[in-house]
């Protein structure tokens, strides 16, 4: 479910809908969805509430899992299929008990001790980065290239881990090589000119 993992907001769509946007990455064989609506410019409160509605709507038709990031109220209104968050957020225990059993919790970590807490709280996967440069994030952290993953499964770490930052359909498989079980990507998706070939590319590279 992980390995080619799609993440957008309406703020990272220049050329179609988000609803064609995902559509389009659907089509091109994405495996996991997640709602990121965040960022200058970014819709609010029932607006961004109706296209996480849509958007759901549409991975639903497609058997695509659903995620929100952040926002746990709009993954309970929505009965999402899971929500990611970061450090900052409330930890993964507390999410488990409002959003129940069978929600699908990440948490991304960028160390061996935040790893470490989010398991100990319950997180089924962690994503972990930025590995490249990325401009889809205004406050990320330093780039960790992929020794970040190596080292996570050096250490003996054996949760589910998606290499996030930068990463592009030529990058992709040294990411997974270092240890991740697949790989997270806004802008060489969302921003492509053709997003179906874009996805494509990506599982093209990943199936070498
Ligand atoms: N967290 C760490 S890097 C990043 C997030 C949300 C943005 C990734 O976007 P892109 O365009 O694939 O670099
Ligand atoms: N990892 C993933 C999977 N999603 C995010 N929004 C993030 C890190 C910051
Ligand atoms: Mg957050």
């Amino acid at each position: 479910m992980l390995q080619l993992y799609f993440i957008m907001g309406s703020v990272n769509c220049p050329r179609l809908s988000p609803a064609d946007t995902l559509r389009e990455a659907i089509a091109g064989g994405i495996t996991l969805f997640q709602f990121r609506e965040k960022g200058s410019g970014a819709l609010q409160g029932s607006a961004a509430l109706e296209l996480g509605r849509q958007l759901q709507a549409i991975c639903r038709e497609h058997a695509i899992p659903f995620i929100v990031n952040d926002d746990i109220g709009m993954a309970a209104a929505l009965e999402a299929d899971g929500v990611h968050v970061g450090q900052e957020d409330e930890p993964a225990s507390a999410i488990r008990e409002r959003l129940g059993s069978g929600a699908i919790i990440g948490v991304s970590a960028h160390n061996l001790e935040e790893a470490r807490q989010a398991i100990v709280g319950g997180a089924d996967y962690l994503g972990v980065g930025p590995i490249y440069p990325t401009a889809s994030k205004d406050d990320a952290r330093a780039v960790q290239g992929t020794l970040v993953l190596t080292e996570l499964r050096r250490s003996g770490l054996d949760i589910p881990l998606v290499g996030i930052g930068g990463i592009t359909a030529g990058t992709a498989l040294p990411v997974m090589e270092a240890g991740a079980d697949g790989i997270s990507v806004i802008s060489a998706i969302a921003g492509a000119e053709d997003i179906r070939r874009a996805a494509a590319d990506f599982r093209q590279a990943m199936r070498r």
